[in-house]
């Protein structure tokens, strides 16, 4: 393959995510090589990324690698890579559950999947995490439509409804739901839990870090001491959280929790990790709800996390909040987890990474 004659690329938001989609087949099967490339695609390193397709921000510099699965049940494999801005690092350390709302899509609009006259069940795995989340497409008359009226915070405008639900997602990258065994723990003094239900994330009292919660992102970005002390917990959280050294992953993601302003269950300023993220991740706001179900934790006692064995927590965030639907099993424990999204196809053609 001579991938400097170009690769076929469908670019897409998913979310509140944009990134590149790709069909496994189309890129190289080596993944250093792969990695190279997907850094010259999008432009990295560069923090404007002038010199490929990224948008400049850790949101829209992502990259999803689909296939069609052998596996039982399922329909399409799922890679998700994170391509850093400003760093030559790509990263499969991390699941994402925004740009997985175009995952659906783009395996029926390139013949991994047919549509069915109405919706279209779509089984991923999701090979970040080894889970499997179903997308529901929308495709009325056997075609695929992005067209509809739902409206998720951080996008403007409505498309097609995405529901995705998740099962199984507790401990997804550290192997227990609470890696530590505990519901808190304290690093430099500051009471957190260390949470996997789907993201690795680190919840602590926003009040704790010396902020009320309600701060825009770009005022907690210019804020280097609060900088600082995320990533010093953070780094000391990666070890045990079973994540190694994640000097260079971004993972954990850095949640910092205050009491909801608007009706929902919990206020939120997420940090993924070294940008303060304009909303919040799917799976970062599952684990973050699940944090908030947790009897002694700090966001329980900050949270309105209402009653029942099906529950929607509002996850407020900087633009507004995302719903995520949490059933309980019989012992009071997270079963499953469920959340709506949009995706829309903005450009499908041909790349070309740099010459070399
Ligand atoms: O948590 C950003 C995003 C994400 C990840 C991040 C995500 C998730 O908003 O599932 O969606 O936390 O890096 O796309």
């Amino acid at each position: 393959m001579r991938f400097e004659d170009g690769i076929t690329c469908t670019w897409m938001r998913g979310g509140t995510s944009k990134g590149a989609y790709f069909l496994k087949e189309d890129l190289p099967s080596d993944p250093a090589e792969r990695d190279r490339l997907l850094l010259s695609i999008m432009g990295s390193p560069d923090p404007r990324q002038i010199d490929g397709i990224g948008g400049a921000d850790p949101l829209t510099s992502k990259v999803a690698v689909v296939s069609r699965s052998e596996r039982d049940g399922v329909d399409v494999d799922y890679l998700f890579l994170q391509v850093f801005v400003d760093r030559p690092v790509v990263t499969d350390a991390q699941n994402c559950g925004n740009i997985l709302a175009g995952v659906g899509y783009f395996a029926i609009e390139r013949g991994l999947v047919a549509a069915r006259p109405d919706v279209t069940p779509v089984a991923i795995f999701m090979e970040n995490t080894g889970q499997i989340a179903v997308a529901r497409i929308s495709t009325p008359g056997g075609r695929v439509s992005y067209r509809g009226d739902a409206r998720i915070d951080g996008v403007p405008g409505a498309a097609a409804a995405v529901p995705i639900e998740f099962k199984d997602t507790a401990g997804s990258s550290c192997g227990a739901l609470l890696p530590t065994g505990n519901v808190v723990d304290t690093i430099d003094g500051v009471e957190v839990t260390m949470i996997d239900n789907g993201m690795p994330c680190v919840v602590m009292r926003a009040a704790d870090m010396g902020i009320s919660g309600t701060e825009a992102p770009e005022a907690l970005e210019a804020d280097a001491r609060l900088r600082d002390r995320l990533e010093s917990i953070r780094l000391q959280c990666g070890p045990l959280m079973n994540l190694g050294d994640v000097a260079e992953k971004s993972v954990p993601k850095m949640t910092m929790v205050s009491p909801p302003r608007h009706g929902g269950a919990i206020s939120t300023r997420t940090f993924i990790p070294h940008r303060c993220h304009k909303t919040i991740g799917v799976l970062g706001a599952a684990s973050v709800a699940t944090a908030c179900l947790l009897d002694g934790s700090p966001a329980n006692a900050l949270a309105d996390a209402g009653a029942g064995r099906e529950r929607s927590l509002a996850i407020e965030h900087p633009t507004g909040e995302m719903t995520v639907v949490v059933t309980l099993d019989e012992t009071g424990a997270v079963d499953r987890t469920a959340i709506l999204r949009t995706a829309r196809k903005l450009m499908d053609g041909v790349v070309y990474p740099r010459a070399e």
